[in-house]
């Protein structure tokens, strides 16, 4: 039986994955290992399926932006390292330690009560990363006297482990390199401090995709793989730059569910923003804003038919869109593509994020658990996965 029943699906290509991975390899210094980045879903690609791929193509290990991610990735069977790039909260720390998962930190106050659980509940230590904040403004430590303060809390508690050191570019995907620069040599003064301070480094890693590509110097123990890992590029001056190649992993396709032909005008969907003349042939897809696909491209966006490409016309409804189609051409069942390749042609998610006012990354973040992901390798269909079909995991597991 059919996974799914809805005729609206993503797919994913793990070839393009294994070369994005490859291209990277190649693109850093050989003692720079690749830490793939697979918090939201895997960018809204899957996370296991990408993560697993991504290991099997020569990451070394995954990220994510909070324990509930990481504990999907254990229960699917991944054994690699995990680090948890957000804030986890302290009492969390015993599931950290159960599941093998590597935790951020940058306050002393947390490390005591989290090494206090730990110690109460006599579990495993926890491997800790130290986040410096070094221009980002978000999480970490923002002085030197910070950083030295909370390694000394670290050493003091038995039951965590400091494994590794890191910090986040806010500009590194921007012509000007500026302000990643200073952020660098902010982070290099905090390591330097640490040696002259005696201290024993732990793995070291500052690169997001966009540092990776422009400073691969920079790559110390690891980069942190994120948008290159699924083909797209941190930004389009990033993409201008064309230093590494990267191929798009991620396809959104749909099938016509109703043709109408007009015979004399009728307006389409809410607001009525939209009038079909007579011999127009309008198809109505089963996909909406409810699906993560934006409302943002009523009477905007387009669509692949045949090959060419297709407006949408009206306004996207919640389940709902309507696109035109040469008269007489579409039938229902046939195959359309929302995002990606379909013959010579191609919607790039650049392209709809330019059209919808964002960033590549948010387009497929928005395709929700409504949307069916189904994975290929090599030409043929490897697996599937549908987060709303999906059974709820036990409640102990929140305990
Ligand atoms: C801390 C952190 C992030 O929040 C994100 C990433 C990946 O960024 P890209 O998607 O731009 O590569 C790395 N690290």
């Amino acid at each position: 039986m059919k996974p799914f029943c809805r005729d609206t699906w993503v797919e994913v290509d793990l070839d393009a994955i294994r070369t994005n991975v490859e291209t990277f390899r190649s693109h850093l210094p050989k003692s720079t290992g690749i830490m793939a980045v697979v918090k939201a879903d895997g960018y809204g690609h899957g996370a296991v399926h990408v993560g697993k791929e991504a290991l099997a193509s020569g990451a070394n290990s995954l990220a994510v932006a909070m324990l509930d991610e990481a504990i999907i990735l254990r229960e699917a069977g991944i054994e690699a390292p995990i680090l948890v790039l957000g804030y986890t909260p302290a009492e969390s720390v015993e599931i950290a330690s159960r599941l093998r998962v590597e935790l951020t930190a940058y306050n002393s106050d947390w490390m005591i009560h989290a090494n206090e659980f730990l110690q109460q509940a006599g579990l495993e230590a926890v491997g800790v990363h130290i986040k410096t904040d070094t221009g980002m403004g978000r999480l970490g430590v923002r002085t030197s006297e910070e950083l030295m303060r909370v390694v000394s809390t670290l050493e003091a508690s038995p039951k965590l482990t400091w494994t590794g050191i890191f910090t986040h570019f806010a500009c590194a995907d921007e012509p000007d390199t500026t302000h990643a620069r200073r952020q660098h040599e902010t982070f290099q003064a905090f390591l330097q401090d640490l040696r002259h301070a005696g201290k024993k480094l732990p793995m070291i890693h500052c690169c997001n995709t966009a540092a990776a590509i422009a400073f691969p110097e920079w790559g110390y123990d690891s980069i942190r793989l994120g948008i290159g890992l699924y083909g797209l590029y941190p930004s389009p001056y990033m993409k201008e730059r064309a230093d590494v190649s990267l191929v798009p992993a991620l396809s959104l396709k749909t099938r016509i569910a109703h043709v109408k032909t007009a015979t004399e005008p009728f307006t389409v969907s809410y607001g009525a923003t939209y009038c079909a003349q007579p011999g127009e042939q309008v198809a109505t897809l089963p996909i909406g804003y409810a699906d993560g696909f934006s409302r943002l491209l009523s009477n905007r966006g387009e669509a692949l038919y045949n090959g060419t490409r297709v407006p949408i016309v009206g306004r996207v409804c919640m389940d709902q869109v309507m696109v035109r189609l040469e008269p007489g051409a579409g039938q229902v069942n046939d195959e359309i593509v929302l995002y990606g390749k379909q013959g010579d042609e191609e919607i790039s998610l650049d392209e709809v994020a330019a059209l919808i006012g964002t960033i590549n990354y948010e387009v497929p973040c928005m395709l929700n658990y409504r949307i069916p992901r189904v994975y290929f390798q090599s030409g043929e269909e490897v697996g599937v996965f549908h987060p709303l079909t999906m059974k709820h995991a036990p409640l102990e597991r929140c305990k």
